[in-house]
């Protein structure tokens, strides 16, 4: 169990470093000073804000060296681990684990429904290319808020829309017609955005 959590860590480290890098070494990341390294305290504070408190609390956080080696910051007591990977945070489940291992390897993945958090929101992937790194003319780039993913060929039968452009305030399939499609689901937070609906009617 302890390996496959370690394998699974390290393949959902190189589709962060994978997706992302780039992103993060795009010109502002050469005129911005360096960021000084967070603490181990301050990495778990930023990794668990992905998830809900309730999920945050239990969950296992893994670290990445600049090599992708993982170093397990906290075990996980309730299936989730959390990460920070160029920016981004995220808790995922063990199959959306299974889901972002498949991908790195290029196989198809488990016939199994994952659930992942990124309450923080993303900095960005292209819609319909699955392996881009950066914004083109042509792939779709997206930019997509708070919000939590539903990983597995079974997130199709949702039914969401499945255009190249996605909504990113709206439900939708990324990758569609990929063995990686998933359902993109943002979310926000609920009392404060119910205040300014009712107050919107008035
Ligand atoms: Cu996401």
């Amino acid at each position: 169990m302890r390996t496959l959590r370690i394998l699974l860590a390290v393949a959902v480290s190189l589709v962060f470093t994978t997706s992302f890098v780039a992103a993060q070494e795009k010109p502002m990341g050469k005129m911005a000073p360096k960021k000084a390294e967070l603490s181990d305290a301050q990495y778990t504070a930023k990794a668990l804000s992905a998830a809900p408190k309730g999920v945050a609390k239990d969950a296992g956080v893994a670290r990445f060296d600049k090599d992708g080696k993982m170093q397990t910051l906290r075990e996980s007591k309730n299936g989730f681990t959390c990460a920070v990977m160029a920016g981004n945070t995220m808790c995922a489940d063990a199959n959306s684990m299974a889901f972002f291992d498949a991908y790195m390897k290029h196989e198809n993945p488990p016939d199994k429904l994952g659930l992942t958090y990124m309450l923080g929101g993303d900095n960005g992937a292209s819609n319909t290319d699955p392996y881009a790194s950066k914004k083109t003319a042509d792939n779709h780039w997206v930019v997509t808020g708070p919000h939590i993913m539903i990983v597995g060929p079974g997130s199709k039968s949702l039914g969401l829309p499945e255009s190249a452009d996605a909504d990113p305030t709206k439900p939708s399939i990324m990758w569609a017609g990929t063995p990686y499609e998933h359902a993109m689901v943002p979310v926000s937070g609920g009392k404060s955005v119910a205040k300014a609906t009712m107050a919107e009617k008035k």
